[in-house]
């Protein structure tokens, strides 16, 4: 049986790695390292096997976000941290994964916080406004500058990819470049089980398909995938592309310790790949971001390769291995 997924949106097996060592999106310092520990872990040699001609790109400098991040004082809209520099960062980000689209290679950006996804989603967007969205994540990602109560910008992707954040004010500037274009009925969660009340809110009110842990739990992994793929095809096209913003803390902190808002009860290691590898097996997957990785949040060094290896394994997974 041949079953190689054979990503019918790429005419070659080319792909760019897109180093997004940012973590300005949120307050602990480490997870700026995440990309650099995955290429440490042999990822590109690892695709490479499996038939993808790789580059990697570099749109930000790692040492200068750190300082940058480190020595803020200013940057900061009512509770909400560092706005300005989120912005900067997400649009060099957009205009790295926009450049590698056009070469006709496949991006998977390596995190960095999931502010990220601003840049990752909104230039995949551009490229496929059909596209639909797979956020999985242990949180819904989608409080508003309004609602959000810790003021981490990570903690508001979603809201911005919609969006649901359109006051002009001086110190949100470097985020107007957002085209906040994605449809409510584009987008759909696995993995939930942490949402803030106004987020639940938002959800419902926006009908967002939102599959929790529960809905794992329910119907199988399985089943909630090709239901969350149900909800955002385009009923137009036979072929829907995909993109999957994998947030590591989706899976459970037994097999990811080392994120940084790690809650227990999440996905096993398998129900975890079992997600990519089903992506792959549609060849509809346009691309793909690993975020939330940060090994200084391990208390013990087997923390660390745990989750470094399971975030390598989700990208092989997505990129067409296979158990046989
Ligand atoms: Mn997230």
């Amino acid at each position: 049986m041949d079953s190689a997924p054979h990503y019918r949106f790429y005419k070659e097996k080319q792909l760019s790695l897109v180093m997004a060592p940012f973590s300005g999106g949120q307050g602990k310092l480490g997870v700026e390292k995440g990309p650099k520990y995955m290429l440490k872990h042999g990822l590109q040699q690892d695709l490479e096997e499996l038939g993808w001609k790789t580059e990697i790109e570099r749109p930000l400098d790692e040492e200068e976000y750190v300082r940058k991040v480190q020595e803020n004082t200013h940057d900061q809209y009512g509770v909400v941290k560092r706005p300005q520099l989120v912005g900067e960062a997400t649009e060099l980000i957009y205009n790295s994964v926009k450049s590698t689209l056009d070469k006709g290679r496949f991006p998977v950006t390596l995190g960095g916080d999931h502010s990220i996804a601003i840049g990752t989603v909104s230039a995949v967007l551009d490229k496929h406004p059909n596209a639909g969205l797979l956020w999985i994540d242990a949180h819904a990602d989608i409080n508003t500058l309004e609602c959000t109560t810790s003021g981490n910008l990570h903690g508001c992707p979603v809201s911005f990819l919609l969006g649901l954040n359109k006051e002009k004010d001086e110190k949100l500037k470097s985020l107007e470049w957002v085209p906040g274009t994605l449809k409510p009925n584009k987008i759909a969660y696995i993995g939930l089980r942490d949402v803030d009340s106004d987020e639940k809110r938002i959800l419902k009110e926006l009908g967002i398909a939102a599959f929790s842990m529960y809905h794992v739990d329910k119907y199988g992994i399985n089943k909630v995938i090709e239901m969350a793929l149900e909800a955002i095809k385009d009923p137009e096209s036979e072929n829907t592309p995909i993109i999957c913003s994998y947030d590591v803390d989706a899976v459970d902190p037994l097999f990811v310790p080392a994120t940084g808002t790690p809650v227990r009860g999440g996905l096993t290691l398998r129900e975890a790949l079992f997600l990519v590898e089903r992506l792959a097996e549609t060849g509809n997957l346009v691309s793909l971001d690993i975020v939330e990785t940060n090994p200084d949040l391990a208390v013990q060094d087997i923390h660390v390769s745990n989750t470094i290896s399971a975030g390598c394994a989700i990208a092989r997974c997505a990129l067409g291995e296979t158990l046989l």
